[in-house]
């Protein structure tokens, strides 16, 4: 059985075997995976990390795999992580262009990996912030990360990333509809992509106004303004543009918040940790799940087991007595 320490000197020495292992204990809440991470920690906070998000089908699996083409035609490495495609990335699902592929995996400068949401009990999130440490420490220039939908769940993997990029397309799936549900407060920037179909020119100027009146109120002009930019990925056309727009969230989050927010999402890292190791000992090692059923049968309200459960544990836990002063992080609970 491999060690922590054996793992994490294998993906220093630059070992990919080492790197997909790692991941798959963050993946699956391996407990060596903590170790490992902290003899490797020293080397994270290099890489960039670009979260792409977007309803189904708006072309983001193909809109990474273009950006990773031309992101190594400018000598950065590429770290790719695609959570729970419904197209995934090797397969052929994803490419018409299956040569090309295969030519990316035989790339040492590209890593692919793809992670499913199930079975990781809610810690998508925490599951993919590790994987993004894990790539990053392993020493990628750029990671790409992938997640489908529009929902809290994608919000939350999507949101650790420095850069967010919000994927939409004309037709199904209308783009206005994606952003009505919440994607245009946490896009950095907007992709309208088969800018080759009818309807992207459209969808791309109502986007832009929408964009406008978010931003531009008569009181408040936003720090950052969310570019839309138009984009074919199926022909490879408009990545220059893409990269650009990139390039300037970069500069503007170097001008500023670029420390504070890593900070505050690294903070939002330890909560999930937190949240998810205590459930995990409270219906587990605990014994709670034990209490609760014993208080069910007895015929108590879920709420009033739930409040008997809360006060034993709050009991338990004296954090204000400790010293420790709340709301230091700047980690919202939300
Ligand atoms: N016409 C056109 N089709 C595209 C373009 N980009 C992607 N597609 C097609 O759209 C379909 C979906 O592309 P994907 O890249 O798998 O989309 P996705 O957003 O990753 O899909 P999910 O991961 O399933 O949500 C495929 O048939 C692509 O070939 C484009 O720029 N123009
Ligand atoms: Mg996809």
């Amino acid at each position: 059985m491999a060690s922590s320490d054996d793992l994490s000197g294998r993906l220093l020495a630059g070992e990919r075997a080492a790197l997909a292992r790692l991941i798959s204990w963050a993946e699956n809440s391996d407990r060596r995976f903590p170790a490992a991470l902290s003899s490797v920690y020293g080397r994270v906070g290099r890489a960039w990390r670009t979260g792409i998000t977007g309803p189904p089908g708006a072309g983001k699996s193909t809109l990474v795999n273009e950006l990773a083409s031309t992101l190594r035609e400018r000598d950065r490495t590429v770290g790719i992580l695609a959570v729970d495609p419904s197209s995934p990335f090797t397969g052929g699902a994803l490419l018409g262009d299956r040569i090309r592929m295969e030519d990316r995996t035989l790339d040492p400068g590209v890593f692919i990996r793809s992670m499913a949401s199930r079975g990781s009990h809610g810690g998508i999130a925490r599951a993919t912030v590790d994987a993004c440490d894990v790539m990053d420490a392993f020493g990628f220039d750029e990671i790409l990360v992938e997640t489908v939908g529009v929902g809290q769940a994608e919000y939350d993997v999507i949101s650790a990333a420095d850069h967010v990029v919000v994927v939409v397309c004309p037709g199904a799936g209308d783009g206005i509809q994606a952003m009505k549900a919440g994607l245009l407060e946490v896009a950095d920037i907007i992709v309208v992509n088969k800018s080759d179909v009818p309807g992207a020119e459209r969808l791309a100027m109502d986007l832009e106004e929408a964009v406008h009146l978010r931003t531009a109120g008569p009181r408040h002009v936003a720090a950052w303004v969310p570019p839309v930019v138009q984009c074919s990925a199926a022909k490879a056309e408009g990545m220059e543009a893409l990269l650009d727009a990139v390039a300037r969230h970069r500069e503007y989050l170097q001008g500023g918040e670029l420390e504070a927010t890593r900070a505050r999402k690294r903070a939002e890292q330890v909560q999930r940790v937190v949240s998810e190791r205590l459930s995990e000992a409270l219906w587990g090692e605990l014994g709670y799940g034990a209490l609760v059923k014993s208080f069910l049968d007895a015929g108590s309200t879920p709420y009033d087991v739930a409040s008997d459960v809360l006060s034993r544990v709050l009991a338990g836990v004296p954090v204000a007595a400790s010293g420790d002063r709340a709301g230091e992080t700047g980690a919202s609970a939300s």
